[in-house]
């Protein structure tokens, strides 16, 4: 058994939870934060049996989309000020970040 944790963007997380649904998964969401824009986004943990893992991934391939934001990234302007400037950069986020973890045990108690 394999666990999968997919940090999807907020836009595809309700269609994605959906799908898996549809197909029998079981999945809990949780609301996080990315660390570099400080935005919100989506957390998925699914629990997925070997046999059932392709599908979850071809799944979580087929809704998550990449996307383009802008962000606000500081700049130092040098010499001695120490003064920092903001200035916006284009980042392409997602699809999807995934981690593939191996389930040791898997209980309901
Ligand atoms: P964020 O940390 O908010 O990052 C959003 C997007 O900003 C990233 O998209 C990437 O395109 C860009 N980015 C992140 N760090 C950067 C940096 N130091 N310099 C320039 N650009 C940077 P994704 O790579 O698709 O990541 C989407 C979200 O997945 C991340 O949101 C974070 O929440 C999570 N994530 C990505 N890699 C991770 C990792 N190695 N460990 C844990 N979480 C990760």
């Amino acid at each position: 058994m394999k666990l999968i944790i997919a940090i999807v963007q907020d836009e595809d997380a309700a269609h994605l939870v959906s799908e898996l649904m549809e197909e029998g998964f079981g999945v809990t969401k949780l609301a996080t934060t990315g660390g570099f824009l400080r935005a919100g986004n989506t957390t998925l943990l699914v629990g997925v049996e070997d046999d059932r893992f392709d599908t979850c991934m071809g799944l979580i391939e087929k809704v998550c989309k990449s996307r383009k934001q802008i962000a606000t990234s500081p700049v130092t302007m040098g010499g001695a000020t120490g003064m920092y400037a903001p200035y916006p950069i284009e980042v392409t986020v997602g699809g999807a970040t995934v981690f593939v973890l191996t389930v040791d045990q898997f209980l309901k108690l």
